[in-house]
C-alpha cells in the first residue's frame, strides 16, 4: 500500500525490522522509514514507541525518512522502548522459575521512570503455591497484581479490565524469555496472536517461539490523543542481561521502593542507608512486618551493586 505523504506527517513508531522503522501515522497507515543519519550520531537513534515526524517522497514511502523525534518521557534499555506509561512485569510461577532480584529490578527501574509498574503472575496451573506466595507478597508491597493460568480466563479477563479502566498511552511487557508475554497478549488481543504473526517471530528449539524485536499494538480505537492505545510485546532478557543492569544513582534507590516511601526521612540519621544503622525507619518497619524482607534484601543487592558501579560505568545510562 503507498500513503501519500506531503510535507512532514507525525507518527508513532510501531516497529523495527533490519535498520528500517515502521511508522503508524495519526490518522491512521503505516510507513516503512529509515531514519535520518543524523540521528545516528546519538546513542540511540529511533526507538519503538518514539513520537516522530516523518517526511516522504510522493507515494514513494520506501524513500521515507524519519524526519525529527519529539522529546522522550522516557526509554528503557531492557526491553529497549520509549515513552512507556506502564509496565506489565510478568513472572512465571514455573518455567523460567522466577528470580526475585529480577523483578525487583525492573520495578525500580520503572518506578525511578516514572512508569507504574504491574505485576502479572503467569503459569499459575505449573505451580499454584509459588503463584498465591508472589501474589501475597507483591500485593502487600502496594502492587496491583494479576495472576493467571492456562486453562482459566478469569486472570486475563481481570487485566484486560484494568486496562481499559486505567487508559495508559504504552503499556509494555517485560520479563524473562519464555514466561509468556506473547501468549499473554494473544490471550487478550487474538487478533495479535503470536502465530499468526510468523514474520515477528523465530522459531527456537521444539516449535518454541521467541520474540526479537519490540512491536506496538493497537488496543483500542483512536482516543483524543489522536491515537489508540498501544500494548507492546518485547522480546524477553536473558539472566545475564539483568547482571549488567545499570540503572540510576545509589541516592535514588530508595526511593523506587514504593513501601518505603512513608518511612523515608525519619530515619535517626539523615544519611541513612537503611541496612543495618541504629535508629532506621524503614528496618523498623520491616520488623513490624510492614515491609516485606525479601523486597529489602532485593534493595540491599541493588545498593551493593550501584555502590560498586564504576563512574564510566554510569555515562552508559
Ligand atoms: N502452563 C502454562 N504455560 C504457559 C502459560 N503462559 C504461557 N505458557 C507457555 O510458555 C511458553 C512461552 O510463552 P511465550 O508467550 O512465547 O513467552 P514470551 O514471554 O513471549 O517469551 P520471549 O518472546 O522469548 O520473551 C509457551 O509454550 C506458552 O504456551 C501459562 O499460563 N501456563
Ligand atoms: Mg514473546
Ligand atoms: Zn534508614
Amino acid at each position: 500500500m503507498s500513503i501519500e505523504i506531503s510535507g512532514a506527517a507525525a507518527g508513532r513508531v510501531v516497529g523495527s525490522l533490519d535498520g528500517y522503522y515502521s511508522v503508524r501515522l495519526d490518522g491512521g497507515g503505516d510507513v516503512r522509514c529509515r531514519p535520518r543519519g543524523v540521528f545516528r550520531k546519538d546513542g540511540v537513534a529511533v526507538a519503538v514507541g518514539d513520537r516522530v515526524t516523518v517526511k516522504g517522497h510522493g507515494s514513494d514511502t520506501a524513500e521515507a525518512v524519519i524526519d525529527s523525534v519529539t522529546a522522550r518521557r522516557n526509554l528503557l534499555i531492557r526491553p529497549p522502548i520509549a515513552n512507556v506509561d506502564r509496565l506489565l512485569i510478568m513472572i512465571a510461577a514455573a518455567r523460567p522459575d522466577p528470580v526475585p532480584l529480577v523483578t525487583d529490578k525492573l520495578i525500580s527501574v520503572a518506578e525511578h521512570n516514572s512508569i507504574e509498574p504491574v505485576i502479572v503472575i503467569s503459569k499459575a496451573d505449573l505451580a499454584p503455591e509459588r503463584a498465591g506466595e508472589l501474589e501475597a507478597e507483591y500485593r502487600s508491597s502496594g502492587f496491583t497484581v494479576f495472576v493467571c493460568a492456562h486453562g482459566d480466563d478469569s486472570g486475563p479477563a481481570a487485566l484486560k479490565g484494568y486496562i481499559a479502566e486505567n487508559p495508559a498511552s504504552v503499556t509494555a511487557f517485560a520479563g524473562a524469555s519464555g514466561v509468556g508475554k506473547s501468549t499473554m497478549i494473544g490471550r487478550l488481543f487474538p487478533m495479535y496472536s503470536a502465530d499468526r504473526r510468523q514474520g515477528d517471530v523465530s522459531r527456537r528449539g521444539r516449535g518454541r517461539h521467541t520474540t526479537r524485536e519490540v512491536t506496538l499494538h493497537a488496543i483500542s480505537d483512536e482516543t483524543e490523543s489522536g491515537e489508540p492505545l498501544w500494548l507492546a510485546d518485547t522480546p524477553g532478557f536473558s539472566l545475564i542481561d539483568m547482571e549488567r543492569f545499570d540503572f540510576f544513582e545509589l541516592d535514588d534507590l530508595p526511593f523506587t521502593f514504593r513501601e518505603f516511601l512513608p518511612y523515608l526521612g525519619k530515619c535517626r540519621y539523615s544519611d541513612c542507608r537503611h541496612l543495618k544503622d541504629e535508629g532506621c525507619a524503614v528496618l523498623s518497619a520491616m520488623e513490624e512486618g510492614r515491609i516485606d524482607p525479601r523486597r529489602h534484601e532485593s534493595y540491599a543487592a541493588m545498593y551493593g551493586e550501584l555502590k560498586d558501579k564504576k563512574p564510566w560505568d554510569k555515562k552508559r545510562q
